[in-house]
């Protein structure tokens, strides 16, 4: 698919339900593609980027506002999925654990579940965090698709460096790709929906 096609994809894409729980979430048929990453780290920015939809997913400078798995429509057979974001320190730890278990439950249990984007911000990459959702890739058999975010903040060599590292701490990982990407500059936007039409795109397999 080239640029163009891409965007049409992705541009009538809407904002469908949000959900505390598993039990919350819509229907578990056709495809969806989730987005994971620490708080503050870019989600729902990315989410609106590849949509070319400037105000889908809610953007904030307050970090830690999403405490619910918020669900897209890209069609009917389609959606995207932003995941509460993970991190913010003042969540007390009981809301973290519980928050934890809903995560996992959805992860291990979702049928339409075809892949996850892991935003990581390109200066601080592979948290905790980031561990922890590639050893979950590996467990629960997802593919995992990283988008080391905010390159516009980090020379073209530093992000290079970065993204070099990551590529290293992934290589033991099947199904774990990496790309630099940034919001306002659209670094590796056609390469990041390629990615998600690619997973999302009926092929006739065992998920259709
Ligand atoms: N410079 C720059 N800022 C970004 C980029 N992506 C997100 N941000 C900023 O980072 C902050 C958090 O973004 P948001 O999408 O709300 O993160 P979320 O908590 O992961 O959904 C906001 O102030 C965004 O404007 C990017 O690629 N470049
Ligand atoms: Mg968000």
């Amino acid at each position: 698919m080239d640029a163009q096609q891409l965007d049409r994809l992705f541009r009538h894409t809407q904002f469908l339900t949000s959900a505390a729980k598993l039990s919350q979430c819509p229907p578990d048929e056709g495809r969806e593609v989730a987005f994971a990453g620490r708080s503050n780290a870019g989600k729902s920015s990315a989410i609106n980027r590849i949509t070319q939809q400037s105000k889908l997913a809610r953007t904030s400078k307050t970090p830690g506002r999403t405490q619910l798995l918020n669900f897209f429509s890209v069609d009917d057979h389609k959606r995207l999925v932003d995941l509460p974001g993970y991190g913010y320190a003042e969540v007390p730890e009981a809301l973290k654990v519980e928050w934890q278990r809903h995560l996992t439950e959805y992860l291990e249990n979702r049928v339409s579940l075809v892949g996850v984007i892991l935003i990581m911000d390109v200066r601080h990459p592979l948290k905790p965090f980031d561990q922890m959702m590639l050893d979950w890739a590996r467990a629960y058999q997802f593919p995992l698709h990283i988008l080391l975010t905010k390159a516009d903040k980090l020379s073209r060599n530093a992000g290079q460096k970065s993204l070099a590292e990551v590529k290293r701490a992934i290589k033991s990982y099947s199904d774990v790709s990496v790309q630099l990407f940034s919001t306002p500059e659209s670094t590796g936007l056609v390469e990041a929906q390629g990615v998600l039409a690619r997973w999302l795109e009926a092929s006739g397999d065992a998920a259709e």
